[in-house]
């Protein structure tokens, strides 16, 4: 930023900053849409703190610490050679060591990469874990993948990346694409090269090293989240239905929480389309969703064969009438479209799971006319977890599930009182202010104490 002694108004440092950072990677519209609702929630209040503007905090923040590209290049079950690209963006240290997942997916480059860092140092801050804050993964494409290919892949992946993580420096998980099979071809690489066994990823399994609930935690800990929501609102989950999207690890965590605490889910989707099930989703049909997860194809179409339900090719669950939406699929998934229907239907909560999940039009519609919180709140279960797992790792020690759980739900409640704290909004809370402003504070805080690095 230029002038910002200057500056009278926080729309013209809102400005300022955006116009500044686009011009400097002008194709990265993901990061510059992360960044402006974070600047958009924080301005009034770094007008009123200019000790955050004179230490540049803002400009820090926004320029990863390091970014690591590499070549990625494995040969398929044919012995026809490919060549990836490998990332990992190490965004912020001030509070703990990189933490963060890694994606693959063929969308993924290095502007989805920042967004999800960026979003990511917020995260971890809010879940009061001694997190910092990364993100990486690669381009390549696990549909249609076999196990050796995937495994090929991942040691590739890891080869390279092995050089720069460790368990005081950055600790990978999963994000889209990396779940447990993953986890394991790296975290056995990694053990393999460095010839250590530590808590470098986690995500791991629960016979080596992992921590219990860490698969069901994003799901969990998202309604643990609504479950306060609907609280300060005089309701409850029973008895309310749901609009979920996708169909993977964060979608049955959700689904089956919700089920657990009475309430109704009745959509699910994929790259596909989605699923109606007026039934709802529960018993067998939470377990087949675990199975159409391990076929490796990414479509959703062969559930309603198999439960004689609906199905919408190409169309979204949010044109359902439903009480309460949670994207759980990925970024930029609920629309501002998407939301004026969710909005006519009765739809009074969105619950944002994915990362981004929704556009920023959306997210601005929902917090003016319902209620939403972002996902960088919502979704702070997965990687709260995975510092739980960490600790676990630290102590050579493994908690219950009971354990795991009373933690889980003690930070999401703690989560939730962050944002009542700094999103109080009148009779509302502005959940996007809240987890902005108090995820910023630690991270910010920190920053100034450690001088200029
Ligand atoms: O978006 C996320 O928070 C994750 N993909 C989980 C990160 C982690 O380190 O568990």
């Amino acid at each position: 930023m230029t002038a910002t002694a200057t500056l009278s108004s926080p729309t013209k440092l809102v400005d300022e900053f955006m116009s500044d950072l686009r011009k400097k990677d002008p194709h990265e519209l993901e990061f510059h849409q992360a960044v402006h609702e974070v600047i958009e929630s924080l301005a009034p209040y770094l007008m009123a703190h200019p000790q955050y503007m004179k230490a540049k905090i803002l400009e820090r923040m926004t320029e990863p610490e390091r970014v690591i590209q590499f070549r990625v290049p494995w040969a398929d079950d044919r012995g026809n050679i490919h060549v990836n690209r490998g990332f990992r963006v190490e965004m912020n240290s001030a509070i703990g060591p990189y933490k963060g997942g890694l994606r693959f997916h063929p969308s993924v480059n290095l502007s989805i990469l920042k967004f999800l860092a960026f979003e990511q140092t917020f995260k971890n801050s809010l879940t009061n874990l001694p997190m910092g804050a990364g993100k990486g993964g690669s381009d390549f494409d696990p549909k249609g993948k076999s196990d050796a290919e995937v495994m090929r892949f991942c040691q590739s992946f890891m080869t390279e990346l092995s050089h720069h993580i460790g368990p005081y420096t950055d600790v990978p998980a999963g994000d889209i694409g990396v779940g447990g099979r993953e986890i394991g071809f790296l975290f056995g690489q990694y053990k393999r090269l460095r010839n250590e066994f530590t808590g470098t990823l986690t995500g791991k399994g629960t016979d080596w090293g992992g921590s219990l609930i860490r698969p069901e935690a994003t799901g969990y800990g998202a309604v643990y989240f609504v479950q306060h929501m609907l609280t300060e609102m005089g309701k409850e989950i029973k008895g309310l239905t749901f609009a979920v999207s996708g169909f993977g690890n964060v979608a049955w965590g959700v689904i089956s929480k919700i089920n657990e605490l009475g309430g109704k889910v009745v959509t699910i989707s994929g790259p596909d389309g989605y699923i109606y099930d007026p039934d709802g989703i529960k018993g067998e049909k939470v377990d087949y969703l675990l199975e159409l997860r391990g076929t490796n194809n990414d479509i959703v179409e062969p559930y309603a064969e198999e439960f004689d339900t609906q199905f919408f090719a190409r169309r979204k669950p949010w044109e359902q009438n439903v009480n309460i939406a949670m994207p759980c699929a990925t970024e930029n998934e609920l629309n501002d479209d998407d939301a004026k229907t969710l909005i006519k239907n009765g739809c009074f909560l969105v619950a944002e799971v994915s990362n981004m999940g929704c556009t920023a039009d959306a997210a601005e519609l929902l917090t003016k006319e319902i209620t939403y919180a972002p996902g960088k709140a919502v979704n702070a279960g997965g990687v709260a977890v995975s510092g739980l797992e960490m600790s676990q790792n630290s102590m050579r020690y493994n908690w219950t599930r009971e354990e795991v759980n009373q933690r889980l739900h003690i930070i999401m409640r703690e989560i939730h009182e962050t944002c009542k704290i700094h999103g109080r909004n009148g009779s509302k809370i502005n959940y996007v202010k809240g987890a902005n402003i108090g995820g910023f504070l630690k991270v910010a805080n920190s920053m100034m104490a450690q001088g200029l690095v």
